[in-house]
């Protein structure tokens, strides 16, 4: 496991380098897949863990099994990993206990969103979207910074006032109180189709601290116009790994069943080859050389 303060200093060397890029992940294939493709990190995502367990992003998934999956990624991959603790799994007892447990687990950041437990999933049509009190979630905020063991660990507080309807002053007030809880990083979503909500957002920004994107709503909002903005240092693909899996296996799947073998779709799909590559099979070549006797 590559050591956590080389993983925290590289996100942040991400940062300072002008705009950090961090992909979807759902599994250690997944994070493997972005570190070889040059993100960042990897957003270990919470709607995409509950996509794959075949469930809704609604506060079904335990902690524990999201923290196992951040555990895994962090054994298999040097980059740096986001995670998306949702609410923070309760009030602010519950966030000291999940910083203390993130960090060790290898995460270098995590983002705690404004919603009430238990929360909606923010992109769905008419999801019941209710936030905490300001001052709630600072008190949420500051017990993720005072908990951190590492000040090179991220604390990037997520408000969904525009995911709730609230509009641009809420948005900006609340992050304005969430810098002020000490976040080092302020995400704000939106789900409106076009980025007039967060560019306008983001050019009314008069915080210290970088703003966070998730373009998987507007995705015309692409870097080099992210970059134009001045005031984004991170932008999450939010969740291409799962979209983009979701749609190989269907495509794979109906021609097999249409043409009645796997002849067609042998050369469309990863070979077995590249699978063995990605688990690592040189490595138990080497293993088995020195010490099976
Ligand atoms: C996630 O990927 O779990 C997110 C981003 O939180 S979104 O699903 O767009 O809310
Ligand atoms: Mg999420």
């Amino acid at each position: 496991m590559a050591g956590r303060q080389a993983r925290n200093d590289r996100l942040r060397a991400a940062l300072e380098g002008g705009l950090a890029r961090i992909m979807a992940a759902h599994s250690p294939l997944s994070a493997t897949l972005a570190e070889e493709a040059g993100f960042d990190g990897a957003w270990a995502s919470g709607f995409k863990l509950s996509a794959l367990l075949g469930l809704p992003d609604v506060s079904l998934v335990s902690m524990a099994q999201h923290l196992e999956m951040v555990r895994a990624m962090a054994w298999r991959t040097r980059l740096p990993i986001v995670a998306d603790i949702d609410t923070g799994f309760g009030n602010a007892v519950n966030v000291v206990h999940a910083v203390r447990l993130y960090e060790e687990a290898g995460a270098s950041a995590v983002v705690i969103e404004d919603k009430s437990f238990p929360k909606v999933t923010s992109l769905v049509a008419g999801g019941r979207q209710d936030l905490v009190r300001a001052e709630e979630f600072q008190g949420k905020v500051a017990a993720a910074v005072a908990t951190r063991g590492d000040p090179g660990f991220l604390v990037v507080a997520r408000t969904e006032a525009l995911i709730a309807g609230l509009g641009q002053d809420e948005a900006l007030r609340r992050a304005r109180a969430y810098e002020e809880a000490g976040a080092d990083l302020v995400l704000v979503h939106s789900k409106s189709r076009t980025p007039d909500e967060v560019e306008a957002f983001a050019r009314a920004w008069d915080g210290r601290c970088g703003i966070v994107l998730v373009p998987t709503a507007y995705p015309q909002l692409d870097e080099r116009r992210i970059r134009a903005l001045g005031t984004v240092r991170m932008v999450i693909y939010g969740n291409h790994a799962i979209r983009a899996a979701v749609a190989a296996m269907k495509a794979t799947f109906a021609r097999i069943a249409a043409e009645g073998g796997i002849a067609g779709v042998e050369r469309e799909i990863a070979t077995v080859e590249e699978v063995f590559r990605l688990q690592r099979m040189d490595e138990v070549r080497e293993i088995e050389a020195r010490f099976l006797r």
